[in-house]
């Protein structure tokens, strides 16, 4: 299923491995707690986030980046082998990712249309994986208010976003808060794996 260039895999992943996947993420959340990035004007974005991998990705009024460890100072936990597993299956990228970036959507929560530029190369994948509550994902061109097309995630789903799309504004409008029971006090996980620090693709 293509939504603007973005290749959409509608359960791709099981009950069982969605369970196992957030036990993983409770793993890396207990070693790298989520916290609220600030906008570089200081407001607290609603989405909670954290990050595994050698960089992980964070956002205060220095900016918008990738660093190698948590604001507490400790480095990020590593990817954990499942997502790993689950790039080598749908990314078609024989690079691998260095980074996953958690973002938990509590009730109310969303995040306005914005382009994915902190990464050293565009030319790279990105995969993003949905657990927990259906959302409402809007995707549109590479121009700030062109033609946007939506459609509603549930978990299990995968989209992977190269090419053209790469550089597509998309957001999250709003979550369904309560529609899966995945996590027992509801809300939504969307996971992201990039390759952020590596400057170029390897010629193909
Ligand atoms: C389209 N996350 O972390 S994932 C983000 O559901 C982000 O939490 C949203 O946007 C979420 O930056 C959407 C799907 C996604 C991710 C990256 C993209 C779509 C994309 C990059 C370019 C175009
Ligand atoms: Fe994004």
């Amino acid at each position: 299923m293509d939504l603007n260039g973005v290749t959409i895999h509608p359960g791709a992943l099981d009950h069982a491995a969605q369970e196992a996947l957030v036990a993983d993420l409770r793993d890396v959340v207990s070693a790298a707690p989520l916290f609220h990035p600030e906008t570089s004007r200081g407001r607290k974005m609603s989405v909670r986030m954290t990050s595994a991998g050698a960089l992980g990705w964070v956002s205060d009024r220095r900016g918008y980046r990738y660093e190698p460890a948590h604001p507490s100072g400790v480095a990020w936990p590593p990817i954990p082998d499942r997502l790993l597993a689950l790039w080598d299956r749908l990314a078609d990228c024989a690079t691998p990712p260095d980074t996953c970036l958690i973002n938990f959507y509590g009730e109310g929560a969303r995040m306005g249309l914005h382009q994915d530029r902190d990464e050293a190369s565009f030319d790279f994948p990105v995969l993003s994986l949905s657990l927990g509550d259906d959302a409402l994902f809007r995707v549109g061109g590479t121009e700030r208010g062109g033609r946007t097309k939506s459609v509603w995630l549930s978990s299990g789903d995968v989209a992977v976003i190269g090419g053209d799309a790469r550089l597509a504004y998309h957001g999250i409008d709003r979550t369904r808060f309560g529609s899966s029971s995945l996590l027992p006090q509801g809300g939504r996980i969307n996971v992201t794996l990039r390759v952020a620090g590596v400057s170029a693709a390897p010629p193909s």
